[in-house]
């Protein structure tokens, strides 16, 4: 029987009362009063030196405020935009960090990069004064590409990034690897792209500030998945204030993808703004801004060869990877091409011997950052294209060659040579109940129908697995992260048993105040509707960390039922005072305190309000109230994993791809909320879709964004996704935390990608087509179709 609440149920999200009711809150709902609007003007071109800004004309402009430069920012000493992620090269050379300017002074590095703001009564207003700044710039050879910009005579985009070169990176056994392929039976090698992409949440990004002057106070709602971190950054690196004098706030948040985790400089900015004028400033996207200004995904290009013996056994891996990184470092952008990248190439299989190289790259291109798996959508995509080559080179079945290589239930803890420690799976068994649900069997039968209909029909299969949370933040530190990676909770008990959850990450469209609240009302033994849940805002939760890496139910989760054990810890004192009983004989069950082997009890809302009403209270040894704080250092990673089954129908004529059955068999663990669960898979997986038909950002040579509007992206919509069939009865518990439980909120974005690349090779290979790049547009089939007659 499915549970009807608490942690199991299919409670029905209670955010969505306000989001589907218009009664949200985002950042552009809110309003202060006085507040100027602020506009940035942003380079045109991807690279050139400042010759002079002239800002004259845009300061006599009606109703301007100010307008401020990068001079007004030297001027006042304020520091850059940092990067949170030090990955050094692998001989040992510092990772290079140039500059990060909040407005651009001397040079312009991407189309984008903002030059001026200018803060006006009215937005029209500051628009048209951005229009009247006169920007001289000496246009200088740009470089899009990571591989040319790292290639010699390339155009040098920072003085101290010689070659243009990040880091260059590695992780593994060369030499394992170089004597593996040496004797290996076969060798599959893969050249492949995985394309850069526009993260596009619902929202654009927003800021807005106001300081109060007679505290000297400044408090600032911001598009953010991390409230703190953003704090942290934007206070210590960029503004040196105070951070306690510093209050930010990530109300309702319109979807982030992880393009919102990340510190930016219009944050910064506004806030300056809004203290130097003594008035609230407000600044929201528009679309077209957040082509060329929010942080972008992916964008790999990668060589990479799978050695095997006679049966398919895998023997070593070996990929050399350049990544691009746009202009600046990121927040987080180190990380991803590497220790989030190189640490899953192991995917669910046994691998002797892994080998990784990741060179990043400077471009002149928006910074490249996070995106929906960060670095795992990249590593799984390869390996999962890798493993398809390979079982065709091999004569074998796509599902044969992974069940020949699958790590076995039996050889958990499972340490792979890149790094991690694997704790559950059960691999096999998720791809048999994945086979039943897609029905395999009957294949053969539905591609020869489609074939009368004049269709190719194909399947592609992904195993992924994914690593979620770094852990624990000594191993972080170890990585170059410059965080701890734990996170918080706060219980606050009230004297009538009302329960408020204040939590360390933010939701933006995940639903953590209805699961966080199943937690809590599960384990008190109340109902749900008496928890309430509060994130986003640091003047309330404790220090955490944000929402990222499918972090928030495992790492924030675990926090929280660390707090509640303290609150129960807690009850059974009182509990065993009133009952005058022993501690020891006090037992808890279904909201209850009773006393081993009697009917004496005490009810959770009787210990409530004995703790703020503590008349008869020994004060010696008891403290009045009910809040407790508890921060939760994760052991180690989580590592959901699951099969794929994308089938597919291409018309040869038009080269238009339809997926018609798509099954996704996931293992998360213990599962708190399966409908959100469900839910985050579909979500997921229509981006990881998106990916593989038809996403794309493309740069031309001089730089320019030309796919900068949704004329010229693509984003997937309804009528591009089939019905998925989402199933959860594979679940193995993760070991290491209270809750069992394993990450989910990227896992479809992660395993989608290559089965639908797989699905559209395996319909053409009897047309020779072994290897396709992505996005698999019409156009591109249909022209493989062509070339391949
Ligand atoms: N959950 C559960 N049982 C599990 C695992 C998760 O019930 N075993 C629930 C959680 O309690 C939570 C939800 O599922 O309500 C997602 O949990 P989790 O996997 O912890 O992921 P996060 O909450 O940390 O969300 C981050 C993840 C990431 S990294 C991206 S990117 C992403 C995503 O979530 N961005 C999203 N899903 C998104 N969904 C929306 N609507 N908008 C985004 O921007």
């Amino acid at each position: 029987m499915p549970k009807d609440s608490g942690i199991g149920a299919s409670s029905k999200r209670r955010e969505d009362i306000r989001f589907l009711t218009g009664l949200g809150t985002y950042v552009d709902d809110i309003n202060r009063p006085g507040q100027g609007y602020a506009v940035f003007l942003r380079s045109q071109v991807a690279h050139g030196r400042i010759v002079s800004v002239d800002t004259a004309a845009a300061a006599a402009a009606p109703g301007v405020v100010a307008v401020l430069t990068g001079a007004d920012v030297a001027a006042d000493e304020l520091g850059g935009v940092p990067c949170g992620w030090q990955v050094d090269s692998a001989d040992g050379t510092q990772m290079k960090e140039p500059p990060h300017p909040l407005l651009a002074a001397d040079k312009v590095n991407h189309v984008g990069d903002p030059i001026a703001m200018v803060v006006a009564e009215t937005l029209d207003q500051a628009k048209d004064a951005a229009a009247l700044i006169e920007v001289e710039i000496e246009t200088l050879a740009a470089v899009v590409d990571a591989a040319e910009a790292l290639a010699d005579g390339a155009p040098q985009i920072h003085d101290d990034a010689p070659g243009n070169m990040v880091h260059d990176w590695a992780l593994g056994d060369a030499d394992a690897v170089a004597e593996a392929i040496a004797g290996a039976h076969h060798v599959t090698r893969l050249e492949l792209t995985n394309q850069r992409l526009v993260a596009n949440a619902m929202e654009p990004r927003a800021a807005l500030t106001e300081y109060d002057a007679g505290r000297d106070e400044t408090t600032m709602w911001t598009t953010t998945q991390n409230p703190h971190l953003t704090r942290l950054l934007m206070a210590a690196y960029v503004l040196h204030i105070p951070e306690h004098k510093l209050r930010v706030i990530g109300p309702d948040v319109g979807g982030g993808f992880g393009s919102k985790i990340f510190h930016y400089a219009e944050e910064a900015l506004v806030t300056w703004a809004a203290r130097k004028l003594r008035r609230p400033v407000k600044w929201t996207a528009e679309r077209s801004e957040s082509f060329i200004s929010d942080a972008q995904g992916r964008d790999h290009r990668t060589v990479a060869e799978l050695a095997m013996d006679e049966n398919g056994k895998f023997l070593a891996l070996k990929v050399d990877n350049i990544a691009n990184l746009g202009a600046y470092l990121s927040t987080f952008a180190p990380g991803c091409p590497t220790w989030f990248y190189g640490t899953v190439l192991s995917g669910q299989y046994v691998i002797p011997a892994i080998h990784v190289r990741t060179r990043s790259a400077f471009t002149n291109t928006v910074v490249v950052d996070a995106y929906r798996g960060a670095g795992r959508p990249e590593a799984t995509y390869l390996i999962e294209r890798l493993v398809n080559v390979a079982a065709a080179e091999m004569g074998l079945d796509q599902a044969e060659l992974r069940r020949r290589n699958f790590i076995q239930p039996d050889q958990f803890p499972y340490e792979t040579p890149v790094a991690l420690t694997y704790d559950t799976g059960d691999f096999g068994a998720t791809l048999d109940k994945a086979d039943q649900i897609a029905d395999i069997a009957g294949f053969a039968a539905r591609k020869a129908e489609a074939a009368a209909r004049g269709k190719l029909r194909g399947i592609g299969l992904s195993t992924y697995l994914e690593a979620c949370g770094i852990a624990p933040s000594r191993v972080a530190g170890a990585l170059g992260v410059r965080a701890g990676l734990y996170d918080s909770a706060k219980i606050r008990v009230t004297p009538t048993g009302g329960v408020t959850v204040f939590t360390g990450v933010h939701s933006h469209g995940q639903g953590h105040e209805t699961t966080f609240a199943q937690i809590v009302a599960d384990m008190l033994g109340i109902p749900e509707a008496q928890v309430d849940v509060v994130h986003g805002d640091t003047a309330s939760i404790p220090f955490g960390m944000g929402t990222y890496g499918s972090r928030s139910l495992v790492v924030g989760g675990s926090a929280i039922v660390k707090a509640v054990d303290k609150i129960i810890a807690k009850s059974i004192k009182i509990a065993a005072h009133l009952l005058e009983a022993s501690e020891d004989d006090i037992v808890f069950e279904n909201g209850e305190f009773t006393v081993k082997g009697t009917d004496k009890k005490k009810t959770f809302g009787e210990i409530a309000l004995t703790a703020y009403v503590p008349h008869n209270y020994p004060i010696e040894t008891l403290e009045p109230g009910l809040e407790e704080t508890a921060f939760y250092d994760p052991l180690n990673w989580t590592f959901p994993a699951g099969s794929y089954w994308c089938e597919v129908e291409i018309d040869p004529e038009t080269g238009v791809v339809e997926v018609v059955r798509f099954t996704a068999v996931d293992d998360f663990g213990n599962v708190i909320n399966p409908m959100i669960v469900e839910g985050q898979v579909h979500g997921g997986i229509a981006q990881g879709l998106g990916q593989a038909m038809i996403e794309r950002a493309v740069y031309d040579g001089d730089g320019q964004l030309l796919s900068g509007s949704y004329m010229d992206y693509a984003m997937p919509r309804a009528d591009d996704m089939p019905n998925f069939t989402v199933d959860q009865s594979c679940n193995t518990p993760c070991t290491h935390n209270p809750l069992g439980a394993k990450g989910c909120g990227e896992a479809g974005t992660i395993g989608a990608t290559p089965a639908l690349v797989n699905a559209v090779v395996d319909a053409l290979k009897d047309r020779g087509i072994t290897h396709m790049e992505m996005p698999l547009t019409p156009n591109r089939v249909w022209a493989a179709i062509q070339a391949a007659k």
